[in-house]
């Protein structure tokens, strides 16, 4: 249960932040999808521009991690809770009215199989897919953060509900549960009074011990039993490396975390960049611990729109909506809605 004592404002600052979080994190990191890695110094000037108090363009376009985690939300407050069919529905609808959202190359199958099939088995085109061994891909991470406000006072519900969201796309293992770590993380920033500095080991400790007892099914794909908790022992160990140093390992985060379309490799990595951007970090001269959240996941480059948009959900989540600029805001697609969105399900939740 989120403290009885955090005041609803805070509260809803923080579902505005968390949302805003993963939009920003998209729209931003979108144009950087694909990069080996994006110097700092870019990333520099690419967020004071945009800061600026004159409005000029560009002006940023959302891709499918934002369209679809409006979809979870609009679910959510319209069915009153998790609902297959209205689920699957409203992912189909979306896809077919903006295909050019930059989706994943197999996970458009599904939304053919769904439409063609008028819904009668939502849950089996995702079964299909790879052979049978479902995907991998964080399609089902990126757009959980609904689930996390939503169910904020219930955590087996939000479990529950993050499963069976991901699983209408996403039945590989290694899908689902990164999903469920996004997801507890941004729970776990959600809780977490504003004020109150967050304790990097304990946060990724908590992660740990809540991964322990879902990580029980192996997977086929890798050797461990549990691969995500091995991940979070790695963004401890470099976290402990990197805070305070006078150069970061980003070559090592990349190549031990990863910066890959799959959920192994970019989940913790957003957690990591969450965490490490709690500090300063050499080359971003950013006070905003929020702003180098994205700054720096953008920065490792690979699916940039993803991490940044996963990190920027945990990071809104912790820090609310005050922590996120306003001219950067006027820059991307869709605020507006997802403003109204986050106070909808504010208004659902706490029914
Ligand atoms: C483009 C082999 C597998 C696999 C499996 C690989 C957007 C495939 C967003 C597949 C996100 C890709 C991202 C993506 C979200 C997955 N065996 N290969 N079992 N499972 N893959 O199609 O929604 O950027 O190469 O399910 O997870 O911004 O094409 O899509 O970054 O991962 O896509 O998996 O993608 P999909 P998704
Ligand atoms: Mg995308
Ligand atoms: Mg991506």
């Amino acid at each position: 249960m989120m403290s009885a004592s955090m005041e609803g404002a805070v509260i809803a600052s923080k579902f505005r932040g968390a949302l805003i979080g993963a939009l920003l994190g998209d729209c931003l990191g979108a144009p950087f999808e694909g990069d080996e890695r994006v110097s700092k110094s870019v990333l520099q000037k690419y967020f004071d521009k945009l800061e600026g108090p004159h409005f000029k363009a560009p002006f940023k376009q959302y891709t499918d991690d934002t369209a679809m985690t409006k979809c979870v939300a609009e679910s959510l407050i319209h069915s009153g809770g998790f609902n297959e069919e209205d689920m699957a529905k409203r992912f189909v609808e979306e896809y077919y009215r903006n295909p050019k959202r930059g989706y994943g190359a197999n996970v458009v199958s599904i939304f053919g199989k769904l439409r063609s099939t008028d819904l009668k088995d939502v849950w089996q085109p995702a079964r299909e897919q790879f052979s049978g061994r479902g995907s991998y891909g964080n399609g089902g991470a990126m757009r959980v953060s609904p689930i996390a406000l939503y169910c904020h006072k219930n955590y087996q519900q939000m479990i529950d509900f993050c499963g069976k969201t991901t699983a209408l796309t996403h039945t590989n293992t290694l899908g689902i549960n990164g999903a469920l770590l996004q997801c507890i993380a941004v729970h776990q920033s959600l809780e977490q009074s504003p004020n109150d500095p967050i304790d990097e080991k304990k946060f990724s400790f908590d992660l740990i011990s809540k991964m322990s007892k879902i990580e029980e099914k192996s997977s086929p794909e890798v050797e461990s039993k549990t691969p995500y908790i091995d991940q979070l022992k790695l963004v401890q160990k470099l976290l402990e490396k990197n805070k305070g140093s006078t150069l970061d390992d980003d070559e090592e985060v990349v190549e031990s975390l990863g910066n890959t379309i799959a959920a192994l490799y970019s989940v913790p990595t957003a957690v990591y960049c969450f965490l490490r951007a709690q500090s300063t970090i050499k080359d971003m001269e950013v006070d905003n611990p929020f702003r180098r959240t994205l700054q720096y996941s953008i920065s490792l480059g690979g699916d940039t729109d993803t991490i940044a948009s996963m990190a920027g959900a945990i990071s809104g989540a912790y820090h609310g909506y005050g922590m996120i600029n306003a001219n950067v805001q006027r820059h991307c697609e869709g605020v507006e809605k997802m403003l109204d969105i986050a106070n909808e399900l504010m208004l659902v939740s706490e029914t």
